[in-house]
């Protein structure tokens, strides 16, 4: 072969390579994104103290859901400061390896409600028994971590603030995802207040909240049936978030809640399982007290088989904002007897099928975590 025919030949042959590669390679990413075609958008509002617990085990449930695209996790001060929850989120996405979703640091406080203001209304009106970060038993300063028994994070949260990154994403995907809210509403209260149009542009919000009539002799419900921490830790945040126009809104109430209790023999189940996020609810959960609802955790379960919730109803909900014994408290109306300011119908629920609730809840947390599926710049 002449020299010149040569490399004719050899240009040809790589002009025919690279095509293949390159097709190859469009290929990969249409296969990526055609992964995530199907998969339902959620990003994951959430107070989440750790390490494992309600608020880690939920966000958890819905990564571990093979057909969910997590677009990141916002967080907010709640059952425990922001600080210490930002760490235990980036720690447990490391042992799971999904450090490419972010965690967004939201509100560090309340929108107005203060912890002296919530320890004068303790001493007027009674004790409550879970005050969150301002649990005197568990009390530390904001921005100290804490015990990390996990392991410190060497990955970082996002530079942006949780409003704005709500924001930005509802623009990006109008319509397309869901806002899964597992803690006090201060980061959605502030999107709003920046952007009104975030809640219209939204796909739904669903959130784990309210207290209507719990059927329990749990002493932080009985004679106060109406006082659920998500809402009364920051009552004005969750008035501007119940008000807004959503375009559906999915509440997973106390009153359900108290019909799920985490167990030793469901934390066995699970951790003979070799996933890491099996072994990592195998080390760090614990049962505290006696009452160990699986309050987070079923909002996930709900959103992902809605046929789970086998008694639901709408009522129209508000928070109450007088400053006096019921700060803070679940308001709700029907159709009958709402007010006719802007009140937002709410699906409520109320009953559910606990053995494949807890069936779902065990399969999907021993299940091998799905990898990244494309990487996305939030
Ligand atoms: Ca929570």
């Amino acid at each position: 072969m002449k020299l010149s025919r040569f490399l004719r030949w050899a240009a040809v042959a790589g002009v025919i390579l690279l095509t293949c590669l390159a097709s190859q390679s469009q290929n990969q990413g249409q296969n990526k994104d055609d992964q995530n075609k199907d998969k339902r958008k959620v990003i994951i509002d959430q107070d989440a103290a750790g390490p494992a617990g309600t608020d880690q085990q939920a966000i958890l449930l819905l990564i571990q859901s093979p057909r969910t695209e997590v677009l990141g996790i916002t967080v907010v001060t709640g059952d425990a400061w922001l600080t210490e929850e930002v760490a235990h989120t980036l720690r447990m996405l490391e042992l799971i390896g999904r450090t490419d979703i972010p965690v967004v640091p939201g509100a560090e406080y309340p929108l107005v409600r203060t912890q002296e203001e919530t320890e004068e209304s303790e001493r007027r009106y009674g004790f409550v028994d879970w005050l969150g970060a301002w649990t005197p038993k568990y009390y530390h300063a904001p921005r100290e971590l804490g015990p990390m028994p996990e392991g410190k994070p060497t990955t970082k949260a996002a530079g942006e603030d949780a409003a704005h990154f709500l924001i930005r994403m509802v623009h990006k995907y109008p319509h397309e995802f869901t806002i899964y809210e597992g803690g006090p509403m201060t980061n959605l209260a502030l999107a709003i207040s920046i952007d009104p149009e975030f809640p219209s542009q939204a796909k739904e919000l669903v959130f784990m909240g309210a207290s209507l009539n719990p059927q329990t002799d749990d002493p932080e419900f009985a004679n106060a049936p109406r006082h659920e921490f998500n809402l009364w830790f920051d009552p004005e945040a969750a008035h501007i978030v119940l008000r807004a126009p959503w375009k559906k809104i999915v509440c997973t109430t106390v009153d359900i809640s108290v019909k799920t209790r985490m167990t030793n023999e469901l934390i066995d189940q699970i951790k003979a399982s070799n996933s890491p996020s099996a072994q990592y609810i195998g080390k760090y959960a614990r049962l505290r007290g006696s009452y160990n609802y699986l309050w987070d955790e079923l909002a996930s379960v709900a959103w992902l088989d809605p046929s789970l919730i086998t008694k639901k109803e709408n009522r129209y909900m508000d928070v109450n904002l007088d400053r006096g014994p019921g700060y803070g408290d679940t308001l709700t109306w029907t159709d009958r007897d709402k007010p006719k300011r802007d009140v937002q119908p709410v699906e409520v629920q109320f009953d559910l099928d606990t053995d494949r609730f807890y069936k779902m809840f065990v399969d999907l947390l021993k299940a091998p975590t799905p990898p990244p599926g494309k990487v996305t710049t939030p």
